[in-house]
C-alpha cells in the first residue's frame, strides 16, 4: 500500500483510511508548482484524458471529453446525508450516512486499482484569510486536478497553513466505471465531509466548488453567522469614479457569468462607467464591524458555459478564454482549435463533435433534428485574472462592500425586467419565491418552470424553510442591508423573440439600481414592488421604445394569480417551519394583487 508522510495527523489517518478502501498504485500529493502541472498534462495526454490544443492559436489550453452520460450537475444523485431526514427538508435528497457510507464505500472499493491518487489541499478564498475554508480533495482524475489547480488556491502553501491541526472538509473523489447507476455526490455536513463518485463531470466532481462552497459551506454559514451563496459579485464604476458593488443570484445558465464580464455600451463607457469583475458563481457575505455586508469570490477561476459565448454576448470572456484554458465537451477542429455554437464565427466545414464523432454542418439525427457540435453545457475553465475586467479586489481577505443583491430568473412571460422590493423582509420573499425555466446546466425537462429559492434550490445543505429563516435574520444585524432586486432579462414577445436586447445593455438597468440604492432617482409601485420610469433610464445610444419598454413592465393579474397558486404547493411542503414573514408577504402580495386593476 502506498504512504505519504504528513504533518497533520488527522490528515494522515482519513487519507490512509481512504487509500485503504481505493487501492490507488500511487500517491501523488499536489504542491501547485508549474512543473508538475507540467508532468500532469503530459501524462493525460499519453491517455487521451486531455488532448493538446494548437499552442500557436490557444497557448497553454487543452480539451477534454467527458462520458456521454455524464455532461451536467445530476440533483437526482445528489444527496445530503444529515443524521435526521427534516433537517435537510423537502427540496433536498436525503439518505442516512451510516447506510450511505457503506453503500458508496462499495463502490469506492478497490476502484483506483492501477491508478494513481491525487491528494490536492486547497483555499476557498485567500489562504489564511479568517473567511477562508480549506479542503483536501482526493481524485484519481488528472482532469479534476488541472481544473482546481485554476478554480482555487492548491498546494503546498495550503497545507503549510493547515499546520499540524487545521481544519479541513474531506473531499473523496472517484471516477469509478462512470456508470449512472453507481454515481453518487454526497454530503456529510456534521462530518465536513463530501463523496463523489462515478463522475467526471465539472459540479460533480471540482469539489471545491458546488459540494464545499455552496452545500457544505450554507451549513457553516448558517452554524457561524454568514451567508454562502449562488451568486455573482461585480463592481461599477460610476462616471464620478465611485465604485460600487453587487452580488447576483440567478440559477445555473442563466446569465451570471455574462453579467459578471459586461462591457458597457459605447455611449455608457463615453461617460466613465466601467466594470470589475470579482466572481461569476460564487458569494460568502458576511456582515463586518462596520454593520455592512461584505463578500468575498472564494473561488479563482470560471467554469462557465460556451455556446452563446461570443465577441458580442462576452468580449472579456473571449479574452479570458485564448490561453491556459481548459475545454470541455466543444467541438474539436482538424487544426485542433475548438469551435461552439453561436460563438465566434460560421461553424467549420468539418470537425469531430463532443461525443468524438466526425461532424459537419447541417447533420441531424434519426429524427431529423440537428445534431450540435458541442454538448449544450460544454464549458471553459480560465483563471479569472485572464479577464480583462478582473477586480483588483479579488485577493483582499475583505472582499468588497454590497449595495444591491439582485435576483433574478428565466421567465419567458410573467416577470418585468426589474422590480424592487419593499424591504429586506419582502426581498427575502422575493428570493424564496424564486422561479425559473430548466436549463442544460442540469439534467431534466428543458425549458419548464421550476422554484429555485436564490437560485439555491440544488445548493442548500440544509431545510431551505431555515435558509429563509437565516436570511430574514441576517438582515436583522446590518445597519442599512442593501437593498433587493428581481430582474428577468428573458421576457419574450408574442414572436418568441427576447423583447430587452440583454447583455451590456443590462448596465443601464444595474445603474437605476445603484441609483435607487442611493436614493437618488423615484419610481412607479406596483403589486409586485417598485419599477423603473422609462424617462429614469439612461438610454443613450439605446433606440427603445416606450412602447416596449411597456410590453417588458406589463404586470397580467391574472398570470401573477395563477403563479401564486404554483408557489402556494411548493411552499406547503415545508410545513410548519416556514416562517412566517415569508406567510406574511405571500398574503400581503395577495391582497395587493386583488386591488390591483390592469392599465391595458
Ligand atoms: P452557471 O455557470 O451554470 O451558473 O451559469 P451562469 O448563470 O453563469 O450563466 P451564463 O452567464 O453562462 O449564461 C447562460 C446563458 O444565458 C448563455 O446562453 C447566455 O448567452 C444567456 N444570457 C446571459 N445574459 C443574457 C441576457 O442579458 N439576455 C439574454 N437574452 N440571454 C442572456
Ligand atoms: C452550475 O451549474 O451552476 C455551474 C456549473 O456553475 S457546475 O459547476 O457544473 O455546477
Ligand atoms: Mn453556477
Amino acid at each position: 500500500m502506498p504512504k505519504i508522510k504528513l504533518k497533520h495527523k488527522k490528515l494522515q489517518n482519513w487519507i490512509n483510511e481512504m487509500t485503504e478502501m481505493c487501492r490507488p498504485e500511487k500517491i501523488v500529493v499536489v504542491s501547485g508548482d508549474q512543473q508538475q502541472k507540467k508532468e500532469l498534462e503530459k501524462e493525460a495526454f499519453s491517455t487521451g484524458e486531455l488532448i493538446k490544443l494548437n499552442q500557436s492559436k490557444l497557448p497553454g489550453c487543452v480539451y477534454h471529453r467527458t462520458a456521454v452520460n455524464d455532461v451536467a450537475r445530476t440533483e437526482g444523485l445528489t444527496f445530503i446525508c444529515a443524521r435526521k431526514k427534516k433537517d435537510v427538508g423537502p427540496t433536498n435528497n436525503w439518505m442516512s450516512p451510516k447506510s450511505t457510507y457503506k453503500k458508496a464505500a462499495k463502490i469506492f472499493k478497490n476502484s483506483m486499482k492501477g491508478r494513481i491518487m491525487y491528494i490536492i489541499p486547497f483555499s476557498m478564498g485567500p489562504v489564511g484569510s479568517p473567511f477562508s475554508k480549506v479542503g483536501v480533495e482526493l481524485t484519481d482524475s488528472i482532469y479534476v486536478v488541472l481544473n482546481m489547480l485554476i478554480m482555487t488556491r492548491v498546494g503546498s502553501e495550503v497545507l503549510a497553513y493547515l499546520g499540524r491541526d487545521g481544519k479541513f472538509t474531506k473531499c473523496l473523489h472517484g471516477k469509478a466505471d462512470r456508470d449512472i447507476n453507481r454515481r453518487l455526490i454526497l454530503h456529510f455536513p456534521e462530518d465536513n465531509a463530501i463523496w463523489s463518485v462515478g463522475s467526471g463531470y465539472g459540479g460533480n466532481v471540482l469539489l471545491g466548488k458546488k459540494c464545499l462552497s455552496l452545500r457544505i459551506a450554507s451549513f457553516l454559514a448558517k452554524k457561524e453567522g454568514w451567508l454562502a451563496e449562488h451568486m455573482l459579485i461585480l463592481g461599477v464604476e460610476l462616471p464620478d469614479g465611485r465604485i460600487k458593488y453587487l452580488t447576483g443570484a440567478f440559477p445555473s445558465a442563466c446569465g451570471k457569468t455574462n453579467l459578471a464580464m459586461l462591457v458597457p455600451p459605447k455611449a455608457l463607457k463615453k461617460k466613465g462607467y466601467k466594470i470589475w469583475t470579482v466572481g461569476d458563481d460564487i458569494a460568502w457575505m458576511r456582515v463586518d464591524s462596520d454593520g455592512a455586508l461584505w463578500a468575498i469570490n472564494p473561488e479563482t477561476g470560471f467554469f462557465g458555459v460556451l455556446p452563446g459565448t461570443n465577441p458580442h454576448t462576452n468580449p472579456n470572456a473571449m479574452e479570458a478564454i485564448k490561453k491556459n484554458t481548459i475545454y470541455t465537451n466543444v467541438l474539436l477542429k482538424p487544426d485542433l482549435t475548438v469551435w461552439w455554437e453561436d460563438g465566434d464565427g460560421p461553424p467549420p466545414a468539418r470537425g469531430t463533435d463532443w461525443t468524438g464523432k466526425p461532424w459537419q454542418p447541417g447533420r441531424v439525427d434519426e429524427e431529423g433534428k440537428p445534431i450540435k457540435g458541442a454538448q449544450p453545457n460544454s464549458r471553459f475553465t480560465a483563471p479569472i485574472a485572464q479577464c480583462p475586467s478582473a477586480s483588483f479586489r479579488s485577493e483582499h481577505h475583505h472582499g468588497v462592500p454590497i449595495s444591491a443583491i439582485i435576483l433574478g430568473g428565466r421567465r419567458a412571460s410573467l416577470a418585468p425586467l426589474v422590480y424592487e422590493s419593499f424591504n429586506w423582509q419582502h426581498g427575502v420573499y422575493l428570493g424564496a419565491t424564486m422561479a425559473s425555466e430548466r436549463t442544460a446546466a442540469q439534467y431534466g425537462k428543458q425549458g419548464e418552470v421550476r422554484r429555485d429559492p436564490i437560485a439555491m434550490l440544488p445548493f442548500c445543505g440544509y431545510n431551505m424553510a431555515n435558509y429563509f429563516r437565516h436570511w430574514l435574520s441576517m438582515g436583522k444585524k446590518m445597519v442599512k442591508p442593501p437593498r433587493i432586486f428581481f430582474v428577468n432579462w428573458f421576457r419574450k414577445d408574442k414572436h418568441g423573440k427576447f423583447i430587452w436586447p440583454g447583455f451590456s445593455e443590462n448596465l443601464r438597468i444595474l445603474n437605476w439600481i445603484l441609483e435607487r440604492s442611493e436614493g437618488r432617482v423615484g419610481a412607479i409601485k406596483t403589486p409586485l414592488g417598485y419599477i423603473p420610469r422609462y424617462e429614469d433610464i439612461d438610454m443613450t445610444g439605446l433606440n427603445f421604445s416606450r412602447k416596449r419598454w411597456d410590453e417588458l413592465f406589463y404586470i397580467s393579474k391574472k398570470a401573477w394569480q395563477n403563479e401564486l397558486k404554483d408557489l402556494k404547493k411548493f411552499l406547503n411542503k415545508f410545513g410548519k417551519i416556514l416562517p412566517k414573514e415569508v406567510i406574511e408577504e405571500y398574503k400581503a402580495f395577495d391582497k395587493r394583487l386583488k386591488k390591483y386593476r390592469e392599465n391595458r
